[in-house]
């Protein structure tokens, strides 16, 4: 029996709040290198007193044994980033936390459409009390897993975890919805990073092909109407070519340089 209950929360309260610090700079080193971040952000929160007795009674379990006292929420863009995260996390293990359990309800999503990757953790706090560990969950999920888990959440909370049948049947329609969406968004994401790619790579070309044709010109080894020509053909590819047009020219002009003895 719990007789002080701000003195048991206190290493719960500690081990949320520095979890949380030590995320979010995760999130800030990430966008500090501008490079792109597999977290998107990050929450927590002590569990409410009443909730933790109900666990304990329903759970038949120990207070203490009680995994998510402490719960953090780490939020990502995609699904893609949710195992990138996971292995952030794995990295730390045995170093400033323990990993006790895995829970991946994304790849065995719970009958009620619920999809997040947990991970049960012990973690260290040093309180003005002395050393303690505790143990704490950490929930992985992207925007739409967690969209659909905040709604789906407060209506069990509404319907005192006895929702009718035919609202379950919904909530789990738009569970899947939002599956849906999580694979198109990923989808979206891809074809930008592609689109991305190909634009750098036709940006490199044209710096090459401008710079060889300027070559040629300072050369003056080359008749004026051919050069011309090739100027005229770079204008259309760099409007409407292909890649392999732009790759095709480079080519040429690369031999048309060998030919009149200048290398770029
Ligand atoms: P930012 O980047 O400035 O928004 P604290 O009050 O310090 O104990 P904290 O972390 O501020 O705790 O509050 P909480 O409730 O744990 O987490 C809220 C954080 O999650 C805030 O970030 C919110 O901006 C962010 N957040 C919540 N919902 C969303 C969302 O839908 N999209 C995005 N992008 N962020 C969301 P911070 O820490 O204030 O930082
Ligand atoms: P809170 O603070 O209200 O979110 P159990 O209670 O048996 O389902 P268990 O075995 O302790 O849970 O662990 P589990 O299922 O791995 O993780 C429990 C937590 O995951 C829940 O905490 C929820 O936060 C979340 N969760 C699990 N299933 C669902 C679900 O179907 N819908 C939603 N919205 N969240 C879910 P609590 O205890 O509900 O606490």
């Amino acid at each position: 029996m719990i007789k002080n209950w701000d003195e048991f929360l206190i290493p719960y309260e500690q081990a949320v709040e520095e979890l949380k610090v030590k995320l979010k700079s995760l999130r800030k080193e990430f966008r500090d290198v501008n490079e792109y971040s597999p977290i998107e952000f990050v929450t927590g929160r002590v569990k409410e007193i009443s909730n933790i007795i109900e666990k304990s009674r329903k759970k038949k379990v120990e207070i203490e044994e009680i995994e998510d006292i402490a719960g953090i929420r780490i939020i990502c863009q995609l699904v893609a980033d949710i195992p990138e995260v996971v292995k952030i996390i794995r990295n730390r293990d045995g170093k400033d936390l323990k990993i006790v359990e895995e829970r991946n309800y994304i790849d065995n999503q719970k009958e009620s459409g619920y999809r997040s990757y947990h991970i049960i953790i012990k973690y260290t706090v040093h309180t003005a009390f002395g050393e303690k560990e505790v143990l704490a969950e950490i929930q992985i999920r992207t925007l739409a897993m967690n969209f659909w888990a905040t709604i789906e959440h407060s209506i069990n909370y509404k319907f005192d975890k006895k929702i009718p049948k035919d609202l379950k049947k919904r909530l789990k329609n738009a569970a899947e919805a939002a599956n849906r969406l999580d694979e198109e968004m990923s989808k979206i994401k891809l074809e930008i990073v592609d689109a991305q790619e190909i634009f750098m790579i036709r940006s490199s070309l044209v710096a090459k092909i401008l710079k060889k044709i300027q070559f040629l010109y300072f050369s003056g080894n080359m008749e004026k109407e051919k050069l011309k020509k090739l100027q005229e053909e770079f204008y259309i590819y760099r409007e409407s070519g292909s890649i392999e047009d732009l790759r095709n020219l480079n080519r040429k002009l690369e031999e048309l340089n060998q030919k009149y003895y200048i290398n770029d």
